[in-house]
């Protein structure tokens, strides 16, 4: 099964998906470091960009029937079994961005995103299985869990698990309004 796991950058994807793919015993598949070794996409400063529509098509031909967790926030344009939307609080995705050193432009872009729920929507125009899984306040290992008793349990489809909309003067500082 190809899961895959998306979410605005900062939410903890990477994280994540390491630990899952090990309690799962799946593979675990960076996106950004497999688009990179297909040659797939250019580099705009330091951002990759890519086609998504090629970048799926070469996944699809390389691991389809495989056992993978597919680490990436356009890891829900591929053809995956199951997409988990990881979600934070914004001023979480705020204070890890500012910390990796993102510039107020590049931060502020991102915890709107995640306000809005922009990766979440993009989801479930693509794919019918999406869960959400709220990361605030929990540990990987705990998210983990929660992801692999969905998985158990069948779950193919879980949204509107949070409303960021409610912790909006959070946020404010970050926004570029
Ligand atoms: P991403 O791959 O989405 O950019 P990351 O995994 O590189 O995110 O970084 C997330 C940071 O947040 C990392 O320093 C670990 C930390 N973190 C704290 N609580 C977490 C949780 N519940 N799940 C995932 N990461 C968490």
């Amino acid at each position: 099964m190809i899961i895959a796991v998306t979410g605005t950058p900062g939410v903890g994807k990477t994280t994540v998906s390491k630990l899952l793919a090990q309690k799962l015993g799946y593979e675990y598949v960076s996106l950004k470091d497999y688009a990179m070794e297909k040659g797939i996409g250019e580099m705009k400063g330091d951002e990759l960009e890519v086609e998504v529509d090629e970048l799926a098509y070469n996944f699809e031909r390389d691991f389809k029937g495989k056992n993978v967790v597919v680490d990436g926030h356009l890891s829900h344009f591929l053809n995956a079994d199951l997409v988990v939307v990881l979600r934070a609080h914004p001023k979480l995705i705020g204070e890890r961005l500012t910390e990796r050193g993102y510039s107020r432009e590049k931060v502020g872009e991102n915890v709107e995103a995640e306000l809005v729920d922009v990766i979440l929507v993009e989801a479930l125009e693509e794919n019918e299985n999406v869960v959400e899984v709220d990361t605030t306040g929990k540990t990987p290992e705990e998210v983990v869990n929660e992801i692999l008793e969905l998985i158990e349990k069948g779950v193919r489809r879980r949204v509107g698990v949070v409303d960021w909309s409610r912790v909006y003067d959070d946020v404010i500082p970050y926004l570029r309004l």
